[in-house]
Order: structure tokens, then C-alpha cells, then sequence
């Protein structure tokens, strides 16, 4: 049985991945760290009671901040394969954690290697690296491969790059196991409440229901290149799996304005929205975007733009090239973007109506 510890475990790919690889049959150890709330949500279904016999899901306590922690985690759990997905995700608010960013997604993927080279683990131990099409930024090059140049546009993506770079650097000094997994944006309904694509979604559902009267958002034209976590842990694993340690692009090849996403997803709830109009007003800059349903008031401003949400430095265009992951990983999304935004709909429709707020399952479209 192999063994893997997870970092990040009870994020939206932690959860997946955990679930995938136990589907595999290996033995999952998970770091998360203390939090004054219980937020293990998204893997209390893989819950196991540590006092029973042959558990082959573990937490530890741990934090990326902290090497003593993550030596003593990895001495313990002597594990075959690291995914080191923990990190302060949010681009925005990097923007104003940038020192603390930098310190858990750039010096902890540091903090991990040596751990591996410390306890003599260098040449056993396989290790993922999370990077990010983020590391890309301002547009060099579309679309986006494993040899297009790095131009990082944020504290989390220049964090992300210094991951990067040391990852590779291990690799070639020290012949360690060590990948990169360049991924492109990839959604969920476990994706976090403030990322767009899940903003967008449970908005909608909220919207339609009457608990919302509109949405605010920042750069509606933005472009992203979005895929399903489901398909980008098994991107991972594969990885993992490979004779040669190497770094992947992991994309669909398809982008999408952020606005359209907006469509889709009231669509999914038979609303249509029409973005008919910029204007300015007190709150700054307004879209209007306005909707043929009759549930929610025809004509009603659904969407508008609040400058607050927009970034000091903003990435617009993302549109992954995957060649090399589906010829050497043999990696094929399974999902497109309609098949994402209608699980996404659907998951917070459902949430909404668990809160026993009202039922409104006839609006899915
Ligand atoms: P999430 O934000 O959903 O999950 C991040 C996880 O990291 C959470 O479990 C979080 O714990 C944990 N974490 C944050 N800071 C620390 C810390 N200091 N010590 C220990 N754990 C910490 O992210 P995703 O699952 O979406 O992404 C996984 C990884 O992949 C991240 O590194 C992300 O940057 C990267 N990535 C994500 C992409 C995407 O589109 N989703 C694309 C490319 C890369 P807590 O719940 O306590 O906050
Ligand atoms: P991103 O994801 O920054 O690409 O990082 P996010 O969903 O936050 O933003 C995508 C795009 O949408 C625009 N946008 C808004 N974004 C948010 N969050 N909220 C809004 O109201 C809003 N309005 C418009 C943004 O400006 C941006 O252009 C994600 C994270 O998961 C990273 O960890 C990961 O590395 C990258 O994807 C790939």
C-alpha cells in the first residue's frame, strides 16, 4: 500500500484528491491546520475514527509556516508521495498579506524539500508542487505551454514562482523526485465562496430565490481557462506516476470572459441576463445587466460592477496549451465549462434549499 500525505487537505483539491487516492487504495495522511471552527466540510464524508482497525485516513495538525511541524509530520508518516497543495490561494488578498503569502506558498514549499533531504527521505519520497497558471501573468505568449516565459503579476504568483523555481532546482540538484503542476483555473462546488466562478454561481442561485438583490464584481473581462478539480487531481496523481520527474500544463485550451460565466450561470436557472450598458454612479462604475424574468422582476439590475473587487495588478487573458500532459500523462478532461456551471448552479441551489429557506428545484433549467 503506498502512502501519501496531502498539505492543503481540506481544500477544494485536497478533498478530491484525498477521495481519489483513497479510491486507489492508498493510505492518506492530510495536514490542516487549528482553526477556532471546525472546517473540514469538504472531507467529513472521508472521515475515519482513528480507533478502528485499518484507518487509511489520517489528519495531523500542521502549518507550512512551521519546518519543525512538517519534519516531525513527514517522519512519521514516511510517506511515498507528497501533494503540497496547501497555500493562501486568494490572489486579492494576497495583495494585502503579501509577507505571510509569501512565507507559506514560497519559503513552505522549502520548508518541505529540506524536510525530505533532513530525514534522508530525498530519493524515496515523490513530491507534487501546486503551481499556477498565475505564474504567467501579463501575456507573454497565448496560448500558455510549459516553456512560455514567466511574468507573475501578484505576491501569491510571485510567492508561487520562487515554489516554482525551488522545485526545480531540487530536482536537478539533489536528483529528487520533485514536479510542477502548472495548473489553470479549475472549479468546483467545493470551490471557495470568494473565488468568481463560485461567487458567480451562488449569487445566482441566491438572486432567483429573492435572498439577493444583486451581484457585485469586479473585472468582468477578464478571461480565464476554466477546467474541474475532479479532472486536475487525477492530473496530479499522474503526475506523480510518471519514469521522469517533469512539470505539466494542466488546461483545457478553452477561456472564457468572466461576463460569459455570469450568462451561463443565470441561464442554468432559465434567467437571462443581458450586460446592456456602463455607467457611472456612487458606488463608481455600473454594468447593467438586466434579465427577461418575470420571478425576479423583468428588467431588474442583477449585476454591477464594484471597482473594490478589481486588483492593483490584474491578469486578463489565460488560455492553457495541455499537449504535452495528454501525450505523455494521457490526461483528458472529462468535464467542459457547461457541464462545470450546471454542477456548480445546481450544488447551490441545493445548499440554499438545505437551509430550508425555500424550494425552488423547478427553476433548474
Ligand atoms: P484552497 O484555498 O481551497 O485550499 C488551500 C488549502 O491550504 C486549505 O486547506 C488551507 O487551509 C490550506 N492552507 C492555507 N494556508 C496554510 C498554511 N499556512 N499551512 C497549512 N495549510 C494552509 O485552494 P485549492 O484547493 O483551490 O488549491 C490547491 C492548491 O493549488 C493551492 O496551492 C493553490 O494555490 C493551487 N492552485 C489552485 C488552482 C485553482 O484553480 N484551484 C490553480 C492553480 C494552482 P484552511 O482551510 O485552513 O484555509
Ligand atoms: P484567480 O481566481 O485570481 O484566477 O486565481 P478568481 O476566481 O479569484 O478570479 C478570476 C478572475 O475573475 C475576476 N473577478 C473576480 N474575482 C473575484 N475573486 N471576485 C470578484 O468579485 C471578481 N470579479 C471579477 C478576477 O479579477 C480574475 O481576473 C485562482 C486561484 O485559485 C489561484 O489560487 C490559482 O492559482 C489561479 O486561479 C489559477
Amino acid at each position: 500500500m503506498k502512502t501519501a500525505l496531502i498539505t492543503g487537505v481540506n481544500g477544494q483539491d485536497g478533498a478530491y484528491l484525498a477521495e481519489l487516492l483513497l479510491e486507489k487504495g492508498y493510505m492518506v495522511h492530510g495536514v490542516k491546520r487549528r482553526s477556532s471552527l471546525i472546517n473540514t466540510h469538504r472531507i467529513d464524508h472521508l472521515y475515519q475514527d482513528p480507533h478502528e482497525k485499518e484507518v487509511r485516513f489520517r489528519l495531523h495538525y500542521g502549518d507550512m509556516t512551521d519546518s519543525t511541524n512538517l519534519i516531525r509530520i513527514i517522519q512519521e508518516t514516511q510517506p511515498d508521495e507528497i501533494y503540497n497543495l496547501a497555500a493562501m490561494s486568494h490572489v486579492k488578498v494576497s495583495f494585502d498579506t503579501p509577507e505571510y503569502t509569501a512565507n507559506a506558498d514560497g519559503i513552505g514549499t522549502l520548508r518541505l524539500l529540506e524536510a525530505l533531504r533532513i530525514l534522508g527521505l530525498e530519493k524515496k519520497t515523490r513530491i507534487y508542487q501546486a503551481s499556477t497558471s498565475e505564474l504567467y501573468g501579463l501575456v507573454q505568449e497565448v496560448p500558455q505551454k510549459e516553456t512560455t516565459p514567466f511574468y507573475p503579476r501578484s505576491p501569491y504568483a510571485v510567492a508561487k514562482l520562487y515554489a516554482y523555481w525551488i522545485t526545480v532546482n531540487y530536482r536537478e540538484a539533489y536528483g529528487m523526485y520533485a514536479c510542477n503542476g502548472i495548473l489553470f483555473n479549475h472549479e468546483s462546488p467545493l470551490r471557495g465562496e470568494t473565488f468568481v466562478t463560485r461567487k458567480i454561481t451562488r449569487a445566482v442561485a441566491a438572486i432567483a430565490l429573492g435572498l439577493q438583490d444583486c451581484l457585485y464584481l469586479g473585472n468582468l473581462n477578464a478571461q480565464r481557462d476554466w477546467g474541474h478539480a475532479k479532472d486536475y487531481v487525477e492530473a496530479m496523481w499522474r503526475i506523480l506516476q510518471q519514469d521522469k520527474p517533469e512539470d505539466f500544463v494542466i488546461a483545457t485550451g478553452i477561456t472564457t470572459p468572466v461576463r460569459d460565466f455570469v450568462r451561463m450561470a443565470f441561464a442554468e436557472l432559465g434567467i437571462m441576463v443581458e450586460f446592456t450598458g456602463e455607467g457611472i454612479n456612487e458606488r463608481g462604475i455600473v454594468v447593467a445587466c438586466t434579465n427577461d424574468s418575470y420571478q425576479i422582476g423583468i428588467g431588474k439590475q442583477v449585476v454591477s460592477v464594484d471597482p473594490e473587487y478589481f486588483r492593483p495588478t490584474e491578469v486578463e487573458l489565460l488560455i492553457g496549451d495541455a499537449t504535452k500532459a495528454r501525450t505523455k500523462l494521457g490526461w483528458e478532461p472529462q468535464y467542459d465549462l457547461q457541464m462545470l456551471v450546471k454542477e456548480m448552479v445546481a450544488n447551490d441551489v441545493l445548499e440554499f434549499e438545505k437551509t430550508g429557506k425555500v424550494q425552488f428545484e423547478h427553476l433548474i433549467s
